[in-house]
């Protein structure tokens, strides 16, 4: 996992059994609460929280920066996150198929490795670049806004930025996008939002995505909005599948109002 925000960050650990028996950890030659770190861990978890913290800090100085270019060229910025396989390649092939013989997109592409996403993009003659992120499970707003720059959008265009997939460390980096598009598949399960609930509590939008499963996943779709709403009441959202295109139009539709308030 990523060493650089702290997911490996044993203090946030937490075991909690479901019953009210005691577990060997817990038993009486060692009582304490598994919620308060042991005093032998107290000088390195400090240690952690304030790196962590920097890097936030350093991040979000970055994302002001990449806010600010992109307001200067009226650009439109769409940052997607989600599980892997949720299908956010596949949609944004589908938008960019959707959005006419000028579509006036570009596309940044974050994975671990592998420039296959961006490949796939570039077959739509589309411009993209790929970011591999090494050993790190997320974008960060100073190399997106490189991207950003090397792509150099015309005014008015939408930026789509595919995040590296990953439920949890996306939603700690602002990358300086105007929406946060979160993908949950019907194949992923309708409990998500409450599992990982940082990513939609961030996010604006909120894509259901993979529709025509439904029939085989056993997913509710009531239960997942639901869920989500819980989480965020303000969170947008919108049932697709990018394969069978139903529920697309509705977010074409979202996409068109939203670059009209860029050009106003
Ligand atoms: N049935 C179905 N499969 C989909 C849909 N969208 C994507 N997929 C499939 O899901 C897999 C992962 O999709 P991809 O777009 O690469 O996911 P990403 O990792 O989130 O970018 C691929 O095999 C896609 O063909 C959909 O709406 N319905
Ligand atoms: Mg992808």
């Amino acid at each position: 996992m990523c060493d650089v925000c702290g997911c490996g960050n044993p203090s946030e650990t937490r075991i909690i059994p479901l019953d009210h028996t005691h577990g060997p950890e817990q038993g009486p030659h060692h009582p304490h609460d598994l919620h308060h770190p042991h005093s032998h861990l107290h000088e390195p978890v400090r240690r952690e929280v304030i790196i962590e913290q920097d890097i936030l800090h350093k991040n979000q100085l970055f994302a002001e920066r990449n806010r600010g270019f992109f307001e200067a060229r009226g650009i439109m910025v769409l940052n997607l996150v989600s599980s892997p396989g949720s299908g956010k390649t596949t949609l944004v092939e589908e938008i960019i198929r959707r959005s006419g013989k000028s579509p006036n997109i570009c596309v940044v592409e974050g994975d671990q490795q592998s420039t296959l996403d961006a490949e796939r993009i570039k077959m739509l003659n589309i411009p993209v670049i790929q970011i591999n992120t090494g050993s790190s499970c997320h974008l960060e707003a100073e190399t997106v806004g490189q991207a950003a720059k090397q792509l150099n959008p015309i005014k008015g265009a939408l930026l789509i930025i595919e995040n590296v997939g990953n439920l949890m460390c996306p939603s700690l980096f602002d990358l300086g996008e105007n929406y946060r598009v979160v993908l949950l598949s019907t194949a992923e399960g309708d409990d998500k939002p409450l599992k990982y609930p940082s990513m939609f509590h961030t996010s604006h939008l909120c894509l259901i995505t993979k529709n025509d499963l439904l029939p085989y996943t056993g997913f509710d779709v009531e239960k997942a909005r639901k869920n989500a709403l819980l989480v965020n009441p303000n969170l947008q959202i919108i049932q697709l599948s990018s394969i069978t295109g139903e529920g697309m139009d509705m977010l074409m539709q979202w996409l068109e109002g939203i670059r009209k308030q860029r050009c106003k």
